[in-house]
């Protein structure tokens, strides 16, 4: 029976999501973090809890790892450096943290004796995609180093399962927003088109906005991962994790124009980002039939939910 985890980048956007759950369900939570992305106020309700721990630590250094391992018998790999711009300027940097230090967890969780091992892998993998909804079994065709280092961690989980027998999982992330999300120049649009609402500004569209993403809220991700580590269907799969719907940059501009009742205010067109993929969408089959995933928050309900959790957080912060 699985009583004690432990989140890889548990104190980033997705990962302290995903502490919460395990929290609340009553498994005993260990966080190996580095802090490099992650933030302490992340995990701030947790710290000092009996069952909670926190390792500072990297995850391609042997002995960080082995301490957070100890007593652990699943483990959520989240932890990862994440812009695919800083994957553009320094590929090496991204190799060593992310498939290094794949493999460094893998390997430590073995000699562990971990029985789950649920790796946060990306739709990244399948860079500009043939047709959509994207099945698992589209080509992968990365298009920037962070797409290939998350590739090459799917094939050592995979490995892993067969040689060594650990229970892998891994779940393709597509666009996954929420609370908590960082801002700044390379995070997210949602983060960025709010942020530009909030001051009044119109949001910019890179390009025409006809381009399309899958938009997944944290809370359904989270719960996609519950289920990879309680289902015995999905092991040594690979699974994607999406909202299954395609939403336009133009529609999502309007929903938060909407959202934040600003008559007047339209979107700004500005020149097309380079590398940018057209459209995405999850195919969710596989999630339905291996995992039972069912996404509950529509993208309009999902944005209400966090605009309002803002604002609380910022009420608490200025109080
Ligand atoms: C997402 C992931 C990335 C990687 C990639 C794989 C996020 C934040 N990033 O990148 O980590 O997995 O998918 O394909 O989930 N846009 C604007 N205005 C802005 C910012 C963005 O129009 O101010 C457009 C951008 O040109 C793109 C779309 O919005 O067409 C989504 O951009 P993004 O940076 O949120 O995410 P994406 O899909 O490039």
């Amino acid at each position: 029976m699985v009583d004690k985890v432990l989140v890889t980048g548990g104190a980033g956007f997705i990962g302290s999501h995903l502490v919460d759950r395990l929290m609340n369900e009553g498994f005993g939570v260990v966080v190996l973090d580095d802090f490099s992305g992650g933030k302490r106020e992340n995990l701030s309700s947790h710290l000092g809890e009996p069952n909670f721990c926190l390792v500072e630590g990297d995850v391609r250094n042997e002995a960080d790892v082995k301490s957070a391992l100890e007593g652990v018998n699943a483990v959520f790999h989240l932890a990862a450096t994440v812009s695919v711009d800083l994957s553009v300027k320094n590929p090496l940097l991204v190799n060593e943290v992310n498939v290094g230090g794949t493999l460094n967890v893998l390997r430590e969780s073995v000699r562990a004796d971990v029985k789950r091992f649920v790796y946060a892998s990306s739709c990244a993998v399948y860079g500009e995609p043939a047709h959509v909804p994207i099945s698992e079994d589209h080509p992968t065709k990365p298009t920037s180093p962070y797409g290939v280092s998350k590739l090459a961690a799917e094939h050592y989980c995979k490995v892993f399962c067969e040689v060594y027998g650990l229970e892998t999982v891994c779940l393709r992330f597509f666009n996954v927003y929420g609370p908590r999300q960082s801002m700044g120049p390379y995070s997210g649009v949602i983060s960025q088109f709010i942020e530009q609402l909030k001051r009044g500004k119109p949001p910019v569209i890179f390009g025409d906005g006809t381009q399309t993403r899958d938009f997944v809220h944290v809370d359904d991700v989270v719960a996609g991962a519950l289920c990879a580590l309680n289902s015995e269907e999905c092991v040594g799969n690979v699974i994607n994790v999406g909202s299954g719907k395609e939403t336009s940059i133009k529609k999502l501009a309007d929903i938060l124009i909407t959202l934040f009742g600003v008559q007047g205010i339209k979107p700004r067109c500005s020149t097309p980002r380079a590398g940018d993929i057209s459209r995405s969408c999850a195919d969710l089959s596989k999630a339905e039939r291996l995992l039972e995933y069912k996404p509950r928050l529509s993208l309009k309900k999902g944005l209400k939910q966090m605009l309002i959790e803002q604002v609380k957080h910022e009420n608490v912060s200025e109080g």
